[in-house]
């Protein structure tokens, strides 16, 4: 059946630098200005990575809840907190990361290279992300890089039961130097190897870089939903920087229209995740 469009934005990150990518939104403010103007165009979920004062990436517990608190206060989108961090941060950082009380978290599937360095996503490691979400009503975003991810997917929720909400939601993550390629073939690959997975199961995709429009067109012929935003995107057009996250947004929701997929409102978005209704 198909649906309205899913649209995530991911604003930040944990790769960019606020020096080399001026308009990336790493304050407080920043991000809430970019929830707000993003929400309004369409978005339903963010995907947030915080900075620190020097604008580096950091899962400082108080800064998280203070986050989570904000977007709650200022916006409806639902509020998915990266459990991904940066590739340094540590695993224990990474599971704390859920004691600031998000609506949904990712939760990646598997270890992967990611570019020169290495994503660390340790099968005990998945399993207490998952169950820790479980015990508190996260819904998770499971991060899928990968073919084989959907392989331990399968395997974690035969073992482990369905997440938070009962409905399963992956995000195909593309084009990553690592992992699988952001291109129509590979999209329609991962698609069709949801099959293993309970019904209902849906997705959203996002290609990084270049691939990213690519990615967008496959994903809504597909029936699946899209993130954007400047944690997978900084280049627009060829020598053409993204100015904001709403470029991006407004670009995903005029494809979303032209598939006749509009953009879900946050209440339908919540009502496809399994997360409970916002409280304002
Ligand atoms: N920053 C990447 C190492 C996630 O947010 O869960 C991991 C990442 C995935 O972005
Ligand atoms: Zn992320």
């Amino acid at each position: 059946m198909t649906t309205g469009t899913l649209i995530t934005v991911a604003p930040t990150g944990a790769e960019s630098a606020k020096a080399e990518v001026p308009a990336l939104p790493v304050t407080l403010d920043e991000l809430l200005l970019t929830a707000k103007e993003c929400e309004a165009l369409g978005a339903a979920v963010i995907h947030v990575h915080i900075r620190d004062d020097e604008a580096r990436p950091t899962l400082d517990q108080g800064r998280l809840r203070e986050t989570v608190t904000a977007l709650r206060e200022s916006t409806d989108l639902v509020v998915q907190l990266s459990s991904g961090g940066a590739v340094t941060d540590p695993e224990a950082d990474r599971l704390a990361v859920l004691d600031a009380g998000p609506d949904m978290a990712s939760c990646t599937m598997g270890t992967l290279n990611f570019g020169d360095d290495v994503f660390l996503n340790r099968w005990e490691f998945i399993v207490d992300l998952h169950t820790r979400m479980q015990e508190r009503g996260i819904v998770p975003e499971y991060e899928i890089f990968d073919l084989g991810h959907l392989t331990a997917l399968q395997r974690l929720l035969g073992k482990y039961g369905l997440p938070a909400g009962g409905h399963v939601h992956v995000d195909f993550v593309m084009g990553v130097p690592g992992g699988m390629p952001g291109t129509t073939p590979a999209l329609v690959a991962a698609h069709q190897a949801l099959r293993d997975l309970p019904e209902g199961t849906t997705f959203s995709a996002t290609g990084i870089g270049r691939s990213t429009i690519p990615v967008m067109l496959a994903s809504l012929s597909a029936g699946g939903h899209l993130r954007v935003g400047m944690e997978d995107t900084v280049t627009y057009a060829k020598g053409r920087p993204v100015e904001s996250n709403m470029q991006l947004v407004a670009r995903a929701v005029g494809f979303a229209q032209l598939a006749q997929r509009p953009p879900l409102t946050t209440a339908e978005a919540r009502g496809l995740l399994g997360v409970p209704a916002a409280g304002r």
